[in-house]
């Protein structure tokens, strides 16, 4: 069970960079779902996409896992997820140790191995399926193309790239109304004007959305085969790019 997220409730005169600390790690499941529009649902299909492509005698790669919600869809859709191998990697020790207690009463505990490193470090081999869950936007946006290519050098034929993101439009009116109704989903799920722009102001310089058309050149430039948005809620996206 994760605490009710009140981080930014109080006025705070200076305010630092967010990071994915222990604070965070307490809340995080309540802080997602009540910030990022659709994620419930989201996660609850994934799984389902993720599974058609998994394959025995691979690896599978959850990047950025925070508290392992990915692979746990996965798990619920193909128990025993095919004989592979789940990797999680998360460069925040406070996320992985959680996620390391969600899991180890699931069948995933005896072939999950958890890594705390920048995602940028690893390597990456034999995979079928790479989780890139709401993750690529907090690398700085000069890496994300080396990222990129790696994650497709590693894939096997016919593996996958789950990609979800915020995003932002190139055109001004929609981003704009995006960004309304992105607001008034926070507020409607009980964050206030000062917890809304308190945590804004955190993330400015840690989250950088790009827009779904750079992501998706970016696949393509990889070298991806076939590159498909498959779920969309409000400014949120996630991308089936298959190799
Ligand atoms: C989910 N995937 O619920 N290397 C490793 N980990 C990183 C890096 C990096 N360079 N940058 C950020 N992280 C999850 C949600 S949260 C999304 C992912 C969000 C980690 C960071 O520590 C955090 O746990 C996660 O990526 C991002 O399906 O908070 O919006």
């Amino acid at each position: 069970m994760s605490d009710k997220d009140d981080l930014y409730y109080k006025k705070t005169d200076k305010l630092i960079d967010f990071e994915f600390d222990e604070k965070v790690a307490a809340v995080f499941s309540d802080m997602i779902e009540r910030s990022v529009p659709g994620y419930r649902s989201l996660i609850s299909q994934l799984g389902g996409v993720a599974a058609m492509f998994v394959k025995s005698k691979t690896n599978i790669y959850d990047l950025g896992c925070s508290l392992g919600a990915a692979s746990l869809s996965l798990a619920a859709r193909l128990p025993g997820i095919q004989g592979a191998q789940l990797i999680l990697v998360d460069r925040s020790k406070a996320m992985l140790d959680k996620c390391r207690s969600n899991l180890s009463n699931s069948e995933l505990a005896s072939v999950a191995d958890y890594v705390c490193e920048d995602i940028r470090n690893i390597k990456i081999n034999n995979a079928s399926l790479v989780f890139l869950n709401f993750t690529l936007q907090f690398i700085e946006p000069n890496d994300r193309q080396t990222l990129i290519d790696k994650i497709f050098a590693a894939l096997r034929p016919g593996g996958a790239l789950i990609l979800s993101e915020k995003i932002i439009f190139a055109d001004k009116q929609e981003n704009d109304l995006m960004l309304s109704l992105h607001y008034a989903f926070k507020k409607a799920n009980g964050y206030s004007d000062l917890e809304i722009s308190q945590k804004r102001s955190a993330l400015e310089n840690v989250l950088i959305p790009e827009t779904g058309d750079k992501h998706k050149q970016r696949l393509a430039a990889a070298g991806f085969n076939s590159v498909t948005t498959w779920y969309q809620c409000l400014n949120f996206i996630s991308v089936l790019a298959i190799k």
